[in-house]
């Protein structure tokens, strides 16, 4: 049973096939076999609770590097039996595909980083190649009538490849990431065909209205098709364009500090610490997360504010990523210097100015973190959403926190009652770590309830399910146009 936007209660019967750069499992080899585990990160989480009478599938990259025709029948085997079906890369399509193109092209355009931007005639090419091979594996599962929900910049040729071979399919796409201005995304050599890759879509998600205005201005200028506010009328279709904000799971974030574990791992990291006041930061490693940015300004504020000396400590967790691509390994180095270059100033014996793990942790001692930190420091230069700020506000179960939220994450738009800045301005960050000391109580409990209330609705389950009843919606609509 599946309730739309118009308040309609249908039923269904389908499928939906999600296509994703990534399946959501683990696959790990054994000495003579692999094992397959499930990783359970927001999306798997919000598609898993969709209100939809369908069967689901998903087509990815299993994450492993296989080349033994052998080894890559076990782990399809063992991946069929639960409805994933993998798109096998080889070395150089990993290094090309994902991330050349994917990672050194796309990604710094739509954040903003146009000279970090690689223009490489290889890259494209095995972009357009591995679309294409994410389609052969894809078409396998798709009947008319099914309903396909393509996954983010990896995947922006797949929509039209799809709609070529099953015209009659309902097709969804959703950006992860920011559309940049059309004055940054004109400078793609590949704009036209990367934008009508995506219009081969029924309906184009993005996480917020400011995305989906540079899009529709993007199609508009470079293929000058007719647009309005929030859709793309092609000679025989139209496409929809509209913002979903994504959320995440409140309820295991907001439940999570009940669990024995975690108040175990809570209490021992309280006692360790003492009565310092913790900020946290938690990202990916990626230039545009802006982690510079934010040592800059922690370093002006220990140097202006020596009475937080012994009181404060950064707890700065970087989670490995892309560390191939040489610019992020470049970052790694300088994100060191810069922790090893404010620890070296100011440490002094019993007390550690940052705590710095470049490492991923697991999910009770991430949440046993968000748990105990006084102040989160969610500063990014470009961020499409942003789930880590809405993560620790829906863990704040027993005490208050602050949360300092770049005005460049999508998340802002939401967020409101942050201390809301900008992350190139260093002093502002000093200045927002000053108010969040110092903020009461009382004023903190009252702004965290304000933003709670938000996420605790606005979930991703919510935001899986409007996006998929707008995709149905639209397709009730086509189909009336069609008959009349
Ligand atoms: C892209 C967009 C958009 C982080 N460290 C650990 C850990 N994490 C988890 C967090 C969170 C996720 O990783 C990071 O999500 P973000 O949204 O913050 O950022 P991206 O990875 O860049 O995601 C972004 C998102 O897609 C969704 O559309 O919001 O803008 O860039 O869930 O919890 N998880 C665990 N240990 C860690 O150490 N277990």
């Amino acid at each position: 049973q599946f309730t739309d936007r118009g308040n309609n209660q249908k039923s269904y019967f389908m499928k939906i096939l999600i296509i994703a750069n990534r399946l959501p499992v683990k696959i790990e080899r054994t000495d003579d076999s692999f094992i397959v585990k499930r990783s359970e990160g927001g999306l798997a989480t919000g598609l898993g609770s969709l209100e939809i009478d369908a069967e689901m599938h998903w087509v990815g990259w299993p994450g492993i590097h296989v080349e033994n025709e052998d080894e890559k029948r076990e782990i399809t085997e063992k991946l069929a039996a639960l409805n994933y079906h993998p798109v096998f890369l080889t070395g150089e399509e990993i290094e090309t595909y994902y991330e050349g193109y994917s990672n050194s092209t796309i990604w710094p355009l739509c954040h903003y980083f146009f000279s970090y931007v690689q223009y490489k005639a290889e890259y494209w090419e095995a972009y357009r190649r591995v679309n294409g091979l994410f389609c052969e594996e894809a078409l396998n599962f798709i009947d008319d009538n099914d309903i396909v929900w393509i996954h983010d910049y990896q995947l922006m040729l797949l929509p039209k490849k799809i709609r070529d071979n099953r015209p009659n399919v309902m097709i969804g796409y959703f950006h992860h990431i920011p559309f940049p201005s059309y004055e940054l995304f004109r400078v793609l050599p590949e704009r036209e065909e990367v934008l009508k890759g995506l219009l081969g879509a029924d309906l184009i998600g993005f996480h917020t209205h400011d995305y989906m205005r540079h899009f529709i201005s993007a199609v508009y200028r470079v293929l000058d098709l007719n647009c309005n506010l929030d859709e793309i009328c092609l000679q025989d279709r139209i496409v929809h364009v509209d913002a979903f904000p994504m959320g995440i799971n409140y309820e295991q974030y907001h439940q999570a500090t009940s669990l024995p574990e975690v108040k175990k791992i809570s209490k021992r990291l309280i006692e360790e610490l003492g009565d310092q006041t913790i900020i946290l930061s938690v990202d990916r490693l990626d230039y545009s997360k802006g982690i510079l940015h934010r040592l800059e300004g922690f370093a002006n504020f220990l140097e202006n504010h020596p009475e937080y000396h012994k009181k404060v400590s950064l707890a700065m967790i970087v989670v490995p990523s892309r560390d191939a691509v040489e610019r992020y390994a470049d970052l790694k180095t300088q994100i060191d210097q810069s922790i090893g270059k404010i620890n070296g100033i100011y440490s002094t014996l019993g007390w550690t100015p940052v705590y710095y793990f470049y490492q991923s942790f697991p999910f009770n001692e991430l949440v046993a973190l968000y748990d105990i930190a006084d102040i989160a420091l969610v500063t990014p230069l470009r961020d499409g959403m942003n789930l880590v700020a809405k993560e620790y506000l829906a863990t704040k179960n027993r005490k208050p926190g602050v949360l300092i939220l770049s005005e460049m994450a999508g998340a802002a738009n939401e967020l409101t009652d942050a201390i809301i800045i900008n992350p190139n301005d260093t002093q502002e960050i000093e200045s927002a770590l000053l108010q969040a000391l110092t903020m009461p109580g009382k004023e903190q409990r009252l702004r965290l309830r304000n933003m709670q209330k938000r996420i605790s609705t606005q979930t991703v389950r919510k935001w899986a399910n409007d996006f998929i009843a707008e995709l149905l919606h639209i397709n009730r609509q086509n189909n009336e146009i069609f008959q009349k």
